[in-house]
């Protein structure tokens, strides 16, 4: 196994014993001067101590990056790089008990959703580049010139450089896969900075790529946090060519000021306050069923998460109690317990968030459904870091909990008479990433995913994805669209080349 420093830490019975998670860099695992603890969220245990870069190892893997540009990777030719990508996914898949143990240590996850979404999505997201790397074209024009003769215009592909990639905690293989796997098919190096709290698959990805033979210094990991840390060291290394960032807006805005003085381009998916409207039409118990996953899924910490759920007053209370069963059924529990559906929320710090905006929300004039407040299991699940599934109603559409993006098992859900008036509650907002819009009427389904401003609305269904498709969101949500030829469009430069006939 080359020496990595994650082996021997997780396998398919999940966490065995602690480990040093080594940053990887120009194709060798290195130590830092300081280290941190890797807790696991479900019992607040120490997982691993994690080297944290400093300025110089991050500047190591900038320039490792850069160097490997210039190398045997620009003479891989395209169809060998795509031969490449598929040897990631499937060195994933065949590490696949690995990475999920992994995964569900350092998020808390329940192993049936890490197995089911986060897992395979990180193959997939190699084997989608690499078959859309073999057949992707590129624009051309004949152009007629003021002399009557004629030019031929086309465009091709150049790598950006090397591309800085820093991720969140909540889907951590599949966001930062999300961005390696385009990244790496336009032929760029990366140097990936993941969360610090979830340091672990990123690390394992590092051992998958010496084995599928991506030659060093194209995929480097620097860890650490954010501010004064790895992720600041590299956004404001003047080496790196782009970023890509998935987190907070908050983040997404102190990112942006620090790469605007050498204007490098960004592509920021960022928070969501998302809305779900259910019209009254709509197939009740496979709607009930849909917002109880569009709220509850990963203990509510998907960025496309409804935390407003919009209901046709005809169906109002019929809905809330239907909801209410469905939550208070949700079997909250041991991570790697088959039948746990719900697990804790990252960190300490993160549940006493949600828990603030649970004390709100009743400042505010909520009325609590059901939840509000911490588990009880009399066990080591205790010392995790568990909130109650939780639904309000009551609030108005100007409290800060229909605003602000809480990102824990949460939704408020209120009532609407029409249409319109639907339409404008979910548009009053400052994100806009994804919506769901749950009726059997299509035309209605069409009409008002048309009117909602997001990047991404489904109709009767919620995170159905399909990788060739533009993702990303507007307002706070984000700047640009990620998936299909909107990455390999980001991750590379069009040179256009004019040919006079
Ligand atoms: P975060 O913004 O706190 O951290 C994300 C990453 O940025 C981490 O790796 C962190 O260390 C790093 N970071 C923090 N400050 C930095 C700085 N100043 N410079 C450079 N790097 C810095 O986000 P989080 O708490 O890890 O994740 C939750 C958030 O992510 C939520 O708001 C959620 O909605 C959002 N999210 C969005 C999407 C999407 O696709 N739109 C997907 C997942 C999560
Ligand atoms: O499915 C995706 O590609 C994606 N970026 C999902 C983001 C989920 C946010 O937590």
């Amino acid at each position: 196994m080359l020496g990595c420093p994650t082996k021997g830490c997780y396998d398919s019975a999940g966490f065995t014993h602690v480990k040093l998670i080594q940053n990887y860099i120009n194709g060798k695992f290195v130590g830092s001067k300081r280290e941190f603890a890797d807790l696991n969220p479900a019992d607040g245990s120490v997982i691993a101590q994690v080297a944290e870069a400093d300025r110089d190892q991050v500047d190591a893997g900038v320039q490792a990056a850069r160097r490997a540009l210039y190398g045997e990777w620009a003479k891989v030719s395209v169809r060998e790089r795509a031969g490449l990508l598929q040897r990631v996914a499937e060195g994933i898949e065949s590490r696949f008990d690995w990475f999920v143990a992994a995964e569900v240590a350092d998020t808390g996850k329940p192993i049936t959703l890490a197995s089911r979404l986060d897992i395979p999505r990180a193959a997939a997201n190699f084997r989608v580049f690499a078959d859309l790397l073999k057949t992707a074209g590129l624009e051309s024009f004949q152009t007629e010139t003021p002399d009557g003769k004629r030019a031929l215009n086309y465009a091709v592909r150049k790598p950006l450089g090397v591309v800085g990639i820093i991720t969140p905690w909540n889907l951590p293989l599949l966001l930062l896969t999300w961005k390696v796997a385009p990244a790496l098919a336009c032929g760029n190096s990366v140097v990936v900075k993941p969360s610090e709290e979830t340091p672990a698959t990123a690390t394992l990805l590092a051992e998958v790529m010496q084995q599928a033979g991506i030659p060093d210094g194209v995929y480097n990991v620097v860890h650490g946090f954010g501010p004064n840390s790895a992720g600041e060291f590299l956004t404001q290394h003047p080496d790196i060519n782009a970023v890509t960032f998935t987190g907070e807006s908050e983040t997404g805005a102190a990112i942006m000021k620090t790469v605007a003085t050498s204007v490098k381009p960004v592509s920021f998916e960022l928070g969501g306050k998302n809305a779900a409207i259910v019209f009254a039409d709509c197939e009740f118990e496979e709607t009930v069923a849909g917002i109880s996953e569009a709220v509850f899924t990963n203990t509510g910490q998907v960025c496309l998460c409804a935390e407003r759920v919009y209901v046709e007053r005809a169906i109002f209370e019929r809905f809330v109690q239907a909801l209410k069963q469905k939550a208070e059924n949700l079997r909250l529990g041991p991570p790697l317990e088959k039948t746990t559906e719900l697990g804790p929320l990252i960190s300490a710090q993160h549940r006493e968030k949600v828990l603030s905006h649970y004390r709100r929300a009743r400042e505010e004039g909520a009325v609590t459904v059901t939840g509000g407040g911490i588990p009880e299991f009399g066990s080591s699940l205790d010392d995790g870091f568990y909130v109650q599934p939780t639904i309000y109603t009551g609030l108005k559409e100007s409290a800060r909990c229909v605003k602000e993006e809480i990102f824990g098992p949460v939704c408020h859900v209120a009532p609407f008479d029409n249409e319109e008036e639907a339409v404008s509650m979910s548009n009053d907002t400052r994100y806009g990433l994804a919506a769901s819009v749950w009726t059997s009427n299509l035309k209605r389904g069409h009409r008002v995913a048309q009117q909602i401003n997001v990047g991404i609305t489904w109709v009767n269904c919620w995170f159905l994805r399909d990788l060739r498709t533009p993702f990303g969101g507007v307002g706070l949500s984000g700047i640009g669209r990620e998936g299909g030829v909107h990455s390999l469009n980001f991750y590379s430069e069009l040179n256009n080349i004019c040919i006079r006939l």
